[in-house]
């Protein structure tokens, strides 16, 4: 199958709220959306690199200066037969897994459309619907997130994930653990503490948490494993996994018991579940993260999260709780708790071109 044209936007996509983490705050997201053309056939993919490199290395500029200046152009020489092997000609490359993700992802799309299947067939997936959560960034207040978490577990999502740092952690732990005693709640760090936290951690331990996800440094795996020893509560690992090996280093030397698989983040949908066969060979479970997607990227994951071993929930929730028009024609929202698997063919949804024209800041055409 052979790239006749590739189409990279960037769009600019209003939230819906203010999303506070331990590394910055964001009112709207940067969208580079991606279009791969074969014949009258096409395959989507978001990017989830962020403006800044706060949460990992990627950054929006750069990555489009690699996909335009690189992978672009050298894309439309090759013939695959496979996403597999999109993935074997990236692999060489260093590092840039979000940016290989958009080409290789785009790619599993289109492939399953020209089979006429959808993705999560392709993949492997189980199941015609996923659990999910949420993820709740640093509110004004404890009252504010007890709130917060009250309204969404009234919806029927099923686990609570709230953001801390140092300074709003116990604090906001506790209130909410106090107002719902039997939720399924969880805290991400976002590597916002070291091993001279330890007191702060050692306190988090005792409001059972579903798991504490990456206390540490973004690119850790050492110190990891001390706090995991130290700790009842399992550890999950986000930014750190970066890769199958990665993961399998992680779970041979116990620096956590669960794994955040992001698509975006390990370089696409092939090398996630890589991830998600290794964790699975170590007992361990895993759920699929969020990066603030817009419904393509959203969809992708819901697709990737019907394999077997995503057994906890994952941030997949509503599009319309992050958008007040998404960029696709088809809903994405979840019914007590659960977000249906799309059917269609490749991910199952379609791009809403007249809305997307109105969010487009740049285009710029391989071909
Ligand atoms: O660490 O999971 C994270 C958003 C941006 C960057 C990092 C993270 C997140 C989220 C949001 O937690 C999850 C979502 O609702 O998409
Ligand atoms: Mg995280």
């Amino acid at each position: 199958m052979r790239i006749d044209q590739a189409e990279l936007r960037i769009l600019k996509l209003p939230l819906k709220f203010r999303f506070e983490t331990s590394f910055g705050a964001q009112t709207q997201r940067t969208i580079p959306l991606l279009t791969l053309r074969s014949g009258d056939l096409e395959g989507y993919s978001e990017g989830v690199m962020e403006d800044r490199p706060m949460y990992r290395e990627e950054t929006t500029g750069g990555s489009v200066e690699l996909l335009n200046r690189f992978f672009l152009p050298d894309l439309l020489n090759q013939d695959f037969q496979n996403p597999e092997q999109v993935w074997q000609w990236l692999k060489p490359y260093r590092g840039n897994q979000m940016s290989k993700a958009m080409i290789e992802m785009a790619f599993w799309d289109l492939y399953a459309r020209s089979k006429n299947v959808p993705l999560w067939e392709l993949l492997g997936g189980v199941r015609t619907e996923i659990p999910v959560g949420v993820s709740l960034g640093v509110q004004s207040s404890v009252e504010e997130t007890v709130r917060l978490a009250g309204t969404h577990l009234d919806q029927g999502y099923r686990r609570v994930k709230l953001k801390i740092k140092p300074g709003w952690d116990v604090n906001v732990v506790t209130g909410v653990r106090e107002a719902f005693p039997d939720a399924r709640l969880t805290v991400d760090a976002n590597s916002a503490y070291t091993l001279a936290d330890l007191g702060t951690l050692v306190a988090l331990d005792d409001a059972r948490l579903d798991y504490i996800e990456q206390p540490l440094a973004y690119d850790d795996l050492h110190d990891h494993v001390i706090l995991q020893n130290l700790l009842r509560t399992p550890v999950c690992l986000d930014e750190s996994i970066t890769s199958p090996e990665t993961t399998r280093k992680a779970l041979a030397a116990q620096a956590g018991r669960v794994i955040n698989i992001k698509v975006g983040r390990v370089g696409g949908h092939s090398e996630a579940r890589r991830v998600h066969d290794i964790a699975q060979s170590f007992g361990v479970p895993v759920w699929c993260g969020g990066m603030l997607e817009a419904g393509i990227g959203r969809a992708h994951n819901i697709h990737l999260s019907s394999l077997p071993n995503f057994t906890k929930p994952g941030d997949t929730s509503s599009s319309s709780r992050y958008w007040a028009q998404d960029i696709i024609n088809e809903p994405l929202e979840v019914k007590d708790g659960m977000m249906p698997v799309p059917t269609g063919p490749g991910i199952g949804v379609t791009p809403d071109w007249a809305f997307i024209d109105t969010v487009t800041e740049q285009t710029y055409l391989t071909r």
